[in-house]
């Protein structure tokens, strides 16, 4: 047995993201967006707040609860509706832990090592020093999909990784057990923004932990901060080209042109073609204004729903049973397969 074949499966979607931080405009075209859109073409949507691996770094506690919560604000002012999503946080549901540490006894340390994320994270630090945790991060994403047996996952390219190891996760546990019971799961990324670059460095992915608040674009910042900060975002003193071939090897400029794309729904060559010859100086109040347009309402949303954490807790609380009644039964079957004895019957 080599694969198993997903239509064997019902369509479902998994993704998640960490509360490691403020959530940023990369998260937002590159997932939050894109979370909303699956959920209404009517597929099955689970949508989580990893905080387990939010703590493969130092978090401090009152912090993380706060960025949980807002975290879980951003998904529903982004359009996440949970009567028809399951929106909870990963630690609710205790499955995915337990799985994850099935996953670590089948994953091998040689795939974990090879992770371009570990390298990046631990790159010019003692990487002795690092959480083992941040080593094993990709078995417990792949508990945290494959406990749901989730055929798809929507996510920015920097997980496409991750994903291939997921996959590779399942395989393998299928072929050790000789059975067909994981799905292989396919990775979805799609759309003009699925790397959205920092504002200071265009080889260099916009991220909530980078030192640098100019770097990225934060949920929650108001529309004078949005404006001052693309005002500012480094470009290069050419106009805009003709064509995206002129983008070539004009990294910072194509990623202003990919954000006007993904937040106005037009692909970039059609904003490039429309922009032809203008300067940054007349391009960017008009990234900025659209900007504004598209994030401030999210923002405010997420403001009133912050004024109630109780309601906020509530949801995920609500989130997080759906999810158990869904995780339990898989992670039961996977425990025979292993060869656990259950002999106290689901705990669920
Ligand atoms: N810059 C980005 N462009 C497009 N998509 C992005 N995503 C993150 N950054 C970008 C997508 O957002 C989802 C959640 O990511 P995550 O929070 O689990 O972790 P991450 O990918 O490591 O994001 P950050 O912001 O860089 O977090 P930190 O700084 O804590 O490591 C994923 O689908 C991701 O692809």
């Amino acid at each position: 047995m080599t694969d198993t074949p997903n239509a064997a499966f019902k369509p479902r979607i998994f993704s998640g993201i960490q509360p490691s931080g403020g959530l940023t405009l990369g998260n937002y075209l590159g997932a939050l967006k894109r979370f909303v859109e699956k959920q209404d073409e009517g597929i099955e949507t689970i949508y989580c707040l990893v905080d387990m691996h939010a703590i493969t770094v130092w978090q401090d506690p009152e912090r993380l609860r706060r960025q949980t919560r807002e975290g879980a604000a951003a998904f529903i002012a982004a359009g996440i509706d949970p009567a028809r999503s399951i929106l909870f946080n990963q630690s609710q549901v205790s499955a995915h832990a337990e799985l994850a540490w099935i996953f670590n006894c089948v994953a091998r340390m040689g795939w974990m090592g090879r992770m371009t994320q570990w390298k990046d994270k631990t790159a010019g630090k003692n990487a002795e020093a690092a959480s083992l945790g941040l080593f094993a991060y990709p078995a417990l994403m792949a508990a945290d999909i494959l406990v749901y047996h989730a055929t798809m996952v929507p996510v920015g390219e920097d997980q496409k990784q991750h994903l291939e190891l997921t996959r590779d996760i399942a395989i393998k546990f299928n072929n050790d057990y000789k059975v067909d019971f994981f799905p292989v799961t396919e990775p979805v990324i799609e759309g003009e923004a699925t790397r959205v670059m920092s504002l200071r460095d265009g080889t260099k992915k916009m991220s909530k932990s980078d030192p640098s608040d100019q770097s990225r674009i934060n949920l929650t910042d108001d529309a004078d901060t949005i404006a001052a900060k693309i005002r500012k975002a480094k470009t290069d003193p050419e106009p805009l080209p003709e064509t995206l071939e002129g983008l070539r090897d004009r990294p910072e400029a194509r990623n202003l042109v990919n954000i006007y794309a993904a937040l106005s729904g037009m692909t970039a060559a059609q904003v490039v073609a429309e922009n032809a010859g203008a300067q940054f100086g007349t391009f960017k109040p008009k990234l900025a204004e659209l900007a504004v347009a598209k994030l401030g309402p999210i923002t405010a949303e997420m403001n009133r729903l912050l004024q109630d954490p109780a309601e906020i807790d509530r949801i995920l609380g609500q989130g997080a049973d759906r999810a158990e009644a869904i995780a339990r039964p898989i992670l039961d079957k996977v425990y025979d397969i292993v060869g656990m004895i259950r002999s106290r019957g689901s705990r669920g």
